[in-house]
């Protein structure tokens, strides 16, 4: 796949995908939105495709929308146009997808790693909320997302005061999964989702739309949802097989069957 601003290679059965706008700091304009749409909608056609890693440099995850595109934006065109609701599309992929973040993950960054299932950070990733500087506010799930990760103390004071939070603090309030060095950090998230691509599909994707449901509804409807699914993974072979393998003491072998 060729891109204006994504760097995309396959590394096995996992998608790796580079945010690539060194000049802007991988400043989130509209064509990055466009074309990560693009490779995710073909990732989830693609059987190969089993995971995907979301990244940027080691400058930056992403600093953010694009202020430079944003600043002449008018109300009416914003609203009528539903202005970067296309960005929700990166919350609704089915497959799993990690976001790996060194640097900056600022506004929109941190929004978009947060609409990933996690995120494994570098010890320099630096996560924040600066909207406010901008005399805007977050707009694709800053305010919503971040209370529901880390509370709304944190949430509030990021948003508030657009300060930026370090990877230690950031794994410390439940934002990130695992803080690794720089240099282990883009090894660190292939080999998760490696690990993730080698299990059955469909326990990966019910396990993923278990989780997410946590947010949506309350607690005793959730543990009804996630015992359907559980229920209905027995009518899968690779049940049989991964409880077949555990007991024979030899590794499953899935088909996502
Ligand atoms: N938009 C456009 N250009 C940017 C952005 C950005 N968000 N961030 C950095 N750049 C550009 C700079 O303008 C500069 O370009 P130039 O060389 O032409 O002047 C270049 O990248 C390098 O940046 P700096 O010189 O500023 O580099 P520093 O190392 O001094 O600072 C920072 C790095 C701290 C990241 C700094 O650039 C910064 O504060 N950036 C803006 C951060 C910000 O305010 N982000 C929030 C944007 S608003 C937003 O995200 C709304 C979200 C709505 C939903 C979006 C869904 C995805």
């Amino acid at each position: 796949m060729d891109f204006e601003t994504l760097i995309v290679e396959m590394r096995g059965a996992v998608a790796l995908v580079k945010i690539n706008r060194p000049q802007a700091m991988n400043a989130l304009n509209s064509t990055v939105m466009k074309e990560l749409i693009t490779a995710l909608a073909a990732f989830q056609h693609d059987d190969a495709v089993r995971a995907v890693v979301l990244t940027g440099s080691d400058k930056a995850f992403a600093a953010g929308a694009d202020v430079k595109e944003m600043q002449g934006v008018a109300f009416a065109d914003a609203y009528r146009g539903d202005f970067l609701a296309g960005w929700g599309e990166v919350a609704g992929f089915r497959k799993p997808i990690i976001a790996a973040v060194a640097g900056f993950a600022l506004g929109g960054g941190c929004e978009l790693a947060m609409m990933c299932d996690f995120i494994i950070a570098a010890s320099t990733a630096r996560f924040g909320q600066p909207e406010i500087t901008l005399g805007i506010i977050p707009g694709m799930g800053g305010t919503q997302r971040l209370v529901r990760a880390i509370g709304k103390a944190k949430a509030m004071d990021l948003c508030l005061t657009g300060r930026m939070m370090d990877a230690a603090e950031a794994e410390n309030a439940g934002l990130v999964a695992r803080v690794v060095a720089p240099e282990r950090m883009l090894e660190e998230a292939l080999t998760a989702a490696q690990k993730i691509a080698g299990f059955s599909a469909p326990s990966v994707g019910m396990a993923k739309e278990a989780i997410n449901r946590a947010f949506e509804q309350p607690l005793s409807e959730g543990l009804r949802f996630e015992r359907r699914l559980f229920h209905a993974l027995f009518a899968t072979e690779d049940q049989k097989e991964g409880m077949a393998a555990f007991i024979e003491k030899r590794s499953a072998v899935f088909k996502d069957r």
